[in-house]
């Protein structure tokens, strides 16, 4: 049967809570930009309920989201309704993390302050929705055993190398207006991961067929917000990441400069919260960390 490490090697010659102080999203520069540059907020006024009278973050909203492209709301958010399917756009406008505070018509970013007020490169005020695939299998070795560490298996995830800074990242994307996560998930493994934007239509046909069998049977490993350099004391990311297991996997290709099964281990850096994922990954399938 074709799996996802076949696809891979073929194409490739190309209790939820985590986290609860955020880091990345208090990064002193904005990604992508060279001179906005967030109020440093202390770890111990990080929360809106610890006084912080000084507090004077920046304000920005990058000029692509703030030109209101159809993926983005609109720069008033007083038009919009929190905390519920807002119908008139077919966005999902709840947070895992429960009510958040709407304060003079703004979202209030649950986790705390940023230093950075606006949307930054986000698209929605508020919550924006995306989904992670943890695509995982044994690392074997060239007798096809599978490799220990420590005396505990090692598992390998699909990594993809992000345009945006070069960072390595679980292969996730944004849900897309009205799109269920599993159909997200699909889509953008294939599209990140396997290159099915390139690829002819026969070929995204077969690759969405397998892709959408394999996707079938994950098992969720979290849900909620995610530290992302993104974030703004008023839009966030929050994501449902999954764990799909290769059990039988054992194809070894030539992978693609930005795409790769990546050996785990509790050393790697990766983008935003995806190493906790990993971790979470890991402690379920009782491997090596
Ligand atoms: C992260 O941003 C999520 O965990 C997901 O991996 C990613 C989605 O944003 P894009 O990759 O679409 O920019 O917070």
């Amino acid at each position: 049967m074709l799996t996802p490490s076949l696809i891979l090697s073929k194409n490739h010659c190309t209790t939820y809570q985590t986290m609860s102080l955020h880091v990345k999203a208090r990064c002193e520069v904005y990604p992508r930009t060279q001179d906005v540059k967030r109020f440093i907020v202390p770890d111990d006024k990080v929360p809106w309920s610890v006084d912080f009278p000084e507090y004077d973050p920046i304000d920005y909203t990058s000029k692509s989201v703030a030109s209101q492209p159809v993926w983005a709301d609109s720069p008033d958010p007083a038009t919009i309704t929190f905390n519920c399917i807002d119908k008139s756009c077919n966005s999902d406008r709840r947070s895992n993390e429960g009510n958040y505070q709407v304060i003079n018509g703004c979202p209030r970013n649950p986790r705390g302050r940023t230093g950075c007020k606006g949307r930054g490169t986000l698209g929605k005020w508020g919550p924006n929705h995306a989904a992670d695939p943890i695509v995982t299998r044994w690392q074997r070795d060239s007798n096809n055993e599978i490799v220990k560490q420590d005396g505990k298996p090692v598992l390998e995830f699909v990594a993809v190398q992000r345009r945006d800074n070069g960072e390595w990242a679980l292969p996730g994307g944004m849900v897309d207006a009205g799109e269920n996560r599993t159909a997200t998930l699909t889509r953008e493994f294939g599209e990140e991961a396997l290159n099915s934007i390139d690829a002819t239509p026969e070929r995204k046909a077969q690759i969405q067929k397998l892709l959408t069998e394999f996707f079938k049977n994950g098992k969720t490993i979290y849900k909620g917000y995610v530290d992302d350099p993104r974030n703004t004391d008023n839009a966030w990311m929050e994501t449902k990441a999954m764990n799909f297991h290769d059990e039988q996997g054992t194809s070894v290709g030539d992978d693609a400069a930005d795409v790769k099964w990546m050996p785990i281990h509790k050393g790697l850096k990766l983008y935003a919260s995806h190493i906790d994922f990993i971790r979470r990954t890991v402690e379920n399938h009782g491997a090596y960390w």
